[in-house]
């Protein structure tokens, strides 16, 4: 853990130019009627997850370089959230993903939660491996498989998911199949998706009344033929079938490339179904690269329909659970979790920019160019000093991968843990 003296002391000189630019971006923002002080507390009570796999080095299927000093327990994986929640005040959770993180000392790890005032956002099953003495393979699919016993292993796996987030606090599981096939005609696809629905109904019946269920969607990969469920619309249509407790999940690396991705967060908000994010970055698909890396117009406009949705009384969806979803092979992955919060922040910031009463007039007048130029007015906005300032209030550092950076914490991570610790199976 971060002394919060050495955050202070690292802020202390940046703080003057921190105030000039806050006490502009105030001005500004308040001559178009903007209460920042609001939009800065929306900000500091932001929170998004951090996943336990995103914590070493990723790598590719070609190889991995890994930095050194990374997490080599689940134990450690917490205490690096933690640290990053010291630096940035907006990542109190993590998101586990079983069987990597199998929580052993559940006691010590509950302890642990308090102390760094941490939780468990929500627990990941993975039908997408086999393991070691596992009796059915899942090379053929898990919840969708022509066997039975390979489908029944894969539900009791996902209902130990929900057993060891239960223990600590956790409500909710996330699924993600690869199921799916490789050839046209390997897989019948009315049978496969209705073994699904059936396999995700028992998982559903023995979750808790005050969980919920994310069901994540992809189009392709490891499977390029078809996905089971390679869209949000089979995502839904399961959800329906299962019940409220049952909610799509947006991974945004999940689309085929210029998929408009804001307008299923809008139309999944519409029907009350949109459950939560696996924020990431992408060129060109699953890259799991640095959230806002390569489209942040792209993020904007996601935070715009989130926002618009907030705001309108007839949307009822429930609590968006936030997650970020990155992990690769170049950067420091800490440092690049810093900035994938960072970049999540100022598309939210931006988002709160926007006046959601004059853009309503713009569209009802059909005035294409004066509604496209208010989002841009907005996007446009230079919205770091509100973000630091967030940071700054929550006890965090004004600029969190400066701090990383000064207090030399990679090189002291290497020497407490080794220049080789192992990372997640990613
Ligand atoms: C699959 C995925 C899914 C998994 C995670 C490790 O591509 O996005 O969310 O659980 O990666
Ligand atoms: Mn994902
Ligand atoms: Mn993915």
């Amino acid at each position: 853990m971060l002394a919060s003296q050495r955050l202070h002391d690292f802020n202390r000189p940046l703080q003057d130019d921190h105030q000039f630019r806050l006490t502009y971006t105030q001005d500004l923002l308040g001559r178009r009627g903007l209460d920042v002080q609001d939009i800065v507390r929306r900000l500091v009570a932001f929170q998004v997850a951090i996943p336990s796999w995103a914590l070493g080095t990723g790598g590719t299927r070609f190889g991995r370089f890994p930095l050194g000093g990374e997490p080599r327990s689940l134990e450690e994986k917490l205490e690096d959230v933690g640290l990053l929640n010291q630096l940035n005040g907006s990542s109190n959770s993590i998101s586990l993903h079983i069987p990597w993180d199998i929580p052993q000392d559940v006691a010590a790890l509950q302890q642990q939660l308090q102390e760094q005032r941490l939780t468990i956002d929500s627990v990941n099953s993975n039908t997408f491996q086999d393991q070691k003495e596992q009796p059915a393979s899942y090379k053929f699919g898990s919840l969708s498989h022509t066997e039975q016993a390979a489908r029944e292993q894969a539900i009791q796996h996902n209902i130990e998911c929900v057993r060891h987030g239960e223990a600590l606090g956790a409500k909710t599981l996330t699924v993600w199949l690869a199921d799916g096939s490789n050839f046209p005609g390997q897989q019948h696809f009315r049978h496969a998706y209705q073994r699904t629905a059936d396999s995700l109904a028992a998982i559903y019946e023995a979750m808790p009344s005050d969980w919920t269920m994310l069901i994540e969607y992809k189009p392709y990969e490891p499977n390029f033929y078809s996905m089971v469920i390679p869209d949000w619309g089979t995502s839904y249509s399961l959800c329906q079938q299962l019940g409220q407790q049952a909610q799509v999940l947006v991974d945004l690396g999940h689309h085929l490339p210029n998929t408009n991705i804001e307008q299923i967060v809008g139309r999944l908000l519409h029907f009350g179904r949109l459950g939560g994010f696996h924020f990431n970055g992408s060129m060109y698909g699953d890259d799991d690269l640095t959230t806002g890396s390569m489209k942040p117009f792209q993020l904007f406009l996601i935070f715009n329909e989130l926002v618009d949705g907030a705001r309108d009384e007839a949307v009822t969806n429930a609590a968006v659970a936030y997650m970020i979803d990155a992990s690769h092979n170049t950067k420091d992955p800490l440092e690049d979790l810093l900035q994938s919060v960072e970049n999540i922040l100022g598309a939210y910031a931006k988002a709160l920019l926007v006046d959601r009463a004059l853009l309503a007039d713009y569209q009802a007048a059909n005035d294409v160019v004066r509604a496209e130029e208010l989002l841009r007015d907005a996007f446009l906005t230079d919205v770091r000093p509100l973000v630091q300032e967030a940071y700054c209030q929550s006890g965090g550092a004004l600029d969190p991968i400066g701090a990383y950076r000064a207090e030399r914490i990679r090189e002291q991570l290497i020497r407490q843990r080794g220049k080789l610790s192992l990372s997640t199976g990613l």
